[in-house]
C-alpha cells in the first residue's frame, strides 16, 4: 500500500502569499517550482503567473513582453471576447478558432524565489529571479528544474514565445547572479529533467518533444558532454491507450539515485487533461533502459487544493528533497498553488512492476 503524507500546512504557497510584480495585475499561480538546497535553506523557484486586471469583462487582454526596441517592454494585446475569431474555452490560452494552434497565453509566467529553513514555512522575495530577457520568452518562463551539480545549479525552464515553447538553460552558484545559455532544446519541447551527476562520462537529460505528424507527447532522454549541446535521442517512455496516462506524460522532477536504480517522478494526464503523477525506475548504469514503471499513480488530484483552481485536477511536480530512503515530493496543484507530500522510497518500489525479460536475453 502506498503512502503519501501530505503535508497539514498544504498547500504551502498561494497566490494571495504573493504580491504582483506588474502594476494591474493579479497573481493567478504560483505553482509547478523547481526545487534547489542551497546553504542549508530549501528553495523553491516559483513559476508566478500574472494576468492584467480588466475593468471591462467584455475585453481580454494577453500580457507578452515585446523586445522589438531592445530592451522588453510589457505589452497587453485586447481582444473582444465576441471576435469569432479565437477561442477562449481554455482558461490558459486564446486559440484560434479555425487553426490547432495557440494565439496567445491569458497570464505571463516569471520566477520567483521563495526560501525555507524547515522546508514548509516559506518567505516569497519580493523580485522576480527569472524574467524574460530574450525574444524567446516573450510570452513567459516557465516551470523551471533545478538540477545541482557540484556547487553549480543548472536551471531548466520552458521558454514560450510565439515561436514555440522551448528549454531555456541558466547557471548560478549564488541564486543571486546567473548566466544564460540560451536554448538547450528547440520548440516545441518541455519537461527536460537533468540527471545531476555524468554516468559514464556522459551528462543525461529527459525532455518532451511534441511530436505533430507522427507520434505523441512522451518522455524522450538524450546524452551531452557539456549540458549545452544534446544528441543521441532516445525514446524512454510512451503512454498506454486508455486510462491515467494516456494523454500525455513528461519529465517531473529531477531524477535521484538508489542503490536499485535512478527514480524519476513524471507527470501523467489522462484524455481529459487530467494530472497525475507516476514513477519510473532507470538503470543506474545506462539511464536509456527502463527497469520498472508504475502501473498505476502514484498522487491523483485527490484534496480540494488539487481538485480545484485555476485549471482543476493538476498535481505537477518539478522536484523533490531527498532524505535517506524518504522523499519529499514538491509539486503545483490546479496550476494555483504549491504543496508537498511525503513518502519513502520503498513504497514507491513496491509500486513499480518490472519489464519483462525476454526469454534468454536481457532487459532492453
Ligand atoms: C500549456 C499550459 C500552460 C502554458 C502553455 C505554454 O497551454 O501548460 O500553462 O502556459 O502550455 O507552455
Amino acid at each position: 500500500m502506498m503512502n503519501v503524507t501530505r503535508l497539514e500546512r498544504n498547500p504551502l504557497i498561494t497566490p494571495a502569499d504573493v504580491t504582483p510584480y506588474h502594476d494591474d495585475h493579479e497573481v493567478i499561480g504560483v505553482f509547478n517550482a523547481g526545487v534547489a538546497e542551497y546553504e542549508g535553506e530549501t528553495l523553491l523557484l516559483l513559476r508566478v503567473a500574472e494576468r492584467p486586471i480588466t475593468n471591462n469583462p467584455a475585453i481580454v487582454k494577453a500580457p507578452i513582453i515585446d523586445f522589438s526596441e531592445g530592451e522588453g517592454k510589457l505589452h497587453l494585446i485586447e481582444i473582444h471576447e465576441d471576435d469569432s475569431t479565437y477561442d477562449f474555452s481554455d482558461p490558459r490560452t486564446i486559440r484560434y478558432q479555425d487553426k490547432d494552434s495557440t494565439a496567445y497565453l491569458t497570464s505571463l509566467s516569471y520566477i520567483r524565489l521563495a526560501r525555507s529553513a524547515d522546508g514548509e514555512d516559506f518567505t516569497v522575495d519580493e523580485e522576480p529571479f527569472i524574467y524574460p530577457e530574450t525574444k524567446h520568452e516573450a510570452w513567459g518562463v516557465e516551470d523551471p528544474r533545478v538540477t545541482q551539480i557540484d556547487d553549480t545549479y543548472y536551471i531548466q525552464y520552458s521558454a514560450v514565445s510565439e515561436v514555440g515553447v522551448g528549454v531555456g538553460l541558466i547557471s548560478t552558484k549564488d541564486f543571486v547572479s546567473y548566466e544564460r545559455h540560451g536554448l538547450m532544446l528547440h520548440p516545441e519541447n518541455k519537461d527536460v529533467a537533468i540527471f545531476p551527476e555524468k554516468i559514464n562520462g556522459k551528462y543525461y537529460t529527459l525532455h518532451r518533444p511534441v511530436p505533430k505528424g507522427i507520434g505523441r507527447p512522451e518522455i524522450w532522454i538524450a546524452e551531452s558532454d557539456n549540458l549545452i549541446h544534446w544528441g543521441n535521442h532516445q525514446h524512454l517512455l510512451g503512454l498506454s491507450e486508455d486510462g491515467w496516462d494516456s494523454g500525455r506524460i513528461g519529465g517531473g522532477a529531477i531524477p535521484f539515485k538508489t542503490e536499485e536504480g535512478w527514480i524519476e517522478i513524471y507527470h501523467a494526464a489522462d484524455k481529459n487533461d487530467r494530472y497525475c503523477l507516476g514513477a519510473v525506475l532507470l538503470d543506474l548504469e545506462n539511464p536509456a533502459k527502463v527497469l520498472a514503471k508504475t502501473n498505476e499513480p502514484l498522487l491523483v488530484p485527490e484534496a480540494d487544493y488539487e481538485v480545484s483552481g485555476f485549471f482543476s485536477q493538476v498535481v505537477f511536480s518539478c522536484g523533490v528533497t531527498l532524505q535517506n530512503r524518504d522523499i519529499r515530493v514538491y509539486y503545483g496543484v490546479a496550476d494555483t498553488s504549491m504543496a508537498a507530500a511525503d513518502m519513502s522510497v520503498d513504497d514507491i518500489l513496491a509500486q513499480l512492476t518490472y519489464m519483462k525479460v525476454p526469454e534468454g536475453g536481457t532487459i532492453e
